[in-house]
């Protein structure tokens, strides 16, 4: 088999509608996915929710029905938002699927053997939203800094896993190995959470059935249920068929995870811990990435601000939205959206640059080549050099892909699709095309065009993948996704075969008018 990749969005919790936030991980995932299966890698997509704990019991209450009934309702918001949205995701888990209860039961009880759970009485201040006990340095004011409300007083006798013994390997661990966790800020982070004065102990992984019942019984004391966030980091391994399904052999080595820095401290501390605790190797990398919010605001259910990812759809088209999202944030850092800033970047980049070039080839190929593509004459230095950035692009994205950097990896190709626009004002084929005895040089520029333009298909098939497509059926070679090999088909030059019907079809972008005072 092929090299394997494994990647992970977090599970998400079954409390709220998809929103910008979810969506943007999930976004970035099917690009990686969809561009490590173009490079020919085994790849291996796993979302899905969450679906136990404090947090949907207690909405369930609120609402008079079961918990089950709301994971239910939410999961399926969720997963059919997903494929909604085209995403290519291999398995879509939820916590409450029999597999996964019996994984968690099993590990529960292998680490217990192991002797790394003890039981012990606790006093301590918990955070529902949070869903743990909370240390000083969680509180501001007496307030959960996260979730901005005051934690409950609690007193209780709870089983815990001994993490703490395990700092000293795990800041090892890291060191030794920097992209662990990266970008390089968390990796600081997650380090400096390991440090003494941090304050972090052992992890409470149960919670008394008195207090909470939905969640999955521990096997070794059947008045507890398993603390909801053991149980979903699990999912990782459910998700590939652990302990001894054949994809599970193959894939794990290569999992590599994907957060927002919101839930750095379970994956960069608990999750490698506990992973070494079950006598499993560590993850590849966990990569963290910065927030969205919305208009300079947090997104939050109160203010009404859960920008939803159907709503782009509808009113944008999704790839537009899913280009502003990867070009918009730097990997790593926050965010900021605005319905403007949306808009200036469709006109701006897909439908003056990317909509225009197409457009303005086919039409052109239509015109003055009876809607073929026509036969390249001897390139020019022009054309040698719009052969030669084609590699090179390629090569770059695929650097950029590999490395998180989405918006360079666009910028790179935005680069060579300005280097194409900007030959085709060169060579002006429109005037050329009046004197017959230019011929063979419009035909070379058109060639030249069209197969730039394959190259941009290939090239923003994992970013834009309908729109990609379009372009390739356009260009009369829709099934090129199928074969193609990333980046080695998009740096070969001379791959459209002249003679291949085009067809011209409407703006793939048109132009979004607004009025001035939307800025
Ligand atoms: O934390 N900006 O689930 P969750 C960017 N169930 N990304 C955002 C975001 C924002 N404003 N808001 C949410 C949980 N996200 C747990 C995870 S994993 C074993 C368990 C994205 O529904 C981002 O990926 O609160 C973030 O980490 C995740 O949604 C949190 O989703």
């Amino acid at each position: 088999m092929s090299v394997p990749y494994y990647v992970t969005t977090p599970i998400y919790y079954v409390n709220a509608e998809p929103h910008i936030g979810h969506t943007y991980t999930t976004v970035v995932l099917d690009t990686v996915a969809r561009y490590h299966r173009l490079a020919g890698e085994d790849t291996f997509f796993l979302t899905g929710t969450d679906e136990h704990g404090d947090k949907i019991a207690e909405i369930a209450a609120e609402r008079g029905v079961s918990p089950q009934e709301i994971a239910d309702e939410y999961s399926a918001a969720f997963s059919s938002t997903w494929k909604e949205l085209g995403f290519s995701f291999d398995r879509f888990i939820r916590t409450t699927d029999p597999d996964h209860k019996s994984v968690v039961q099993a590990i529960l009880q292998k680490v217990y053997d192991a002797g790394e759970i003890y039981f012990q009485e606790y006093e301590g201040l918990y955070c529902v939203g949070c869903e743990r006990f909370l240390t000083d340095r969680d509180l501001e004011d007496g307030l959960c800094r996260d979730h901005e409300r005051a934690p409950e007083k609690r007193n209780e006798s709870n089983y815990f896993l001994r993490i703490t013994a395990h700092f000293d390997w795990l800041a090892d661990h890291i060191q030794q190995h920097p992209d662990f966790i990266r970008p390089e800020r968390y990796k600081n982070e997650a380090l400096s959470m390991l440090r003494e004065e941090s304050g972090l102990g052992d992890l409470c992984i149960s919670r008394p059935k008195e207090r909470l019942e939905w969640g999955i019984e521990l096997p070794f004391d059947s008045n507890y249920v398993c603390y909801v966030w053991f149980d979903a980091l699990i999912n990782y391994l459910t998700g590939i068929g652990y302990p001894d399904g054949p994809k599970f052999e193959h894939y794990w080595g290569s999992a590599e995870h994907f957060v927002a820095k919101d839930i750095l401290k379970p994956h960069a501390i608990f999750w490698p811990i506990m992973l070494k605790t079950m006598g499993l190797p560590v993850y590849r990398h966990l990569n963290a990435h910065g927030y969205w919010t919305v208009n300079g605001r947090k997104i939050s259910k109160s203010l009404g601000n859960m920008v939803s990812p159907i709503d782009m759809k509808e009113r944008y088209g999704f790839d537009a939205f899913r280009y502003f999202l990867l070009r918009e944030m730097v990997f790593g850092l926050d965010s900021d959206f605005s319905e403007a800033a949306l808009i200036r970047r469709i006109n701006a980049d897909l439908a003056n640059n990317l909509g225009n070039l197409v457009s303005r080839t086919l039409n052109m190929t239509a015109r003055f080549a009876d809607g073929a593509v026509p036969k390249a004459g001897e390139p020019g230095d022009l054309e040698r050099e719009i052969q030669a950035a084609a590699p090179e692009t390629a090569a770059r994205v695929d650097e950029f892909v590999r490395r998180y950097e989405f918006h360079r990896a666009l910028e790179a190709i935005f680069e060579f699709l300005d280097r194409v626009n900007r030959y085709l004002e060169t060579r002006a084929p429109w005037k050329a095309a009046k004197d017959p005895a230019n011929a063979d040089r419009v035909a070379t520029t058109l060639y030249t065009s069209c197969e730039s333009l394959r190259v941009i298909a290939l090239l923003l098939a994992s970013f834009v993948p309908d729109t990609a497509q379009e372009i390739l059926a356009r260009l009369g070679i829709a099934d090129a996704l199928k074969t193609a090999r990333l980046p080695d088909d998009a740096g070969r030059w001379g791959v459209l075969e002249p003679g291949t019907a085009t067809t011209k079809g409407a703006a793939l972008f048109p132009r979004i008018e607004v009025p001035d005072e939307a800025d």
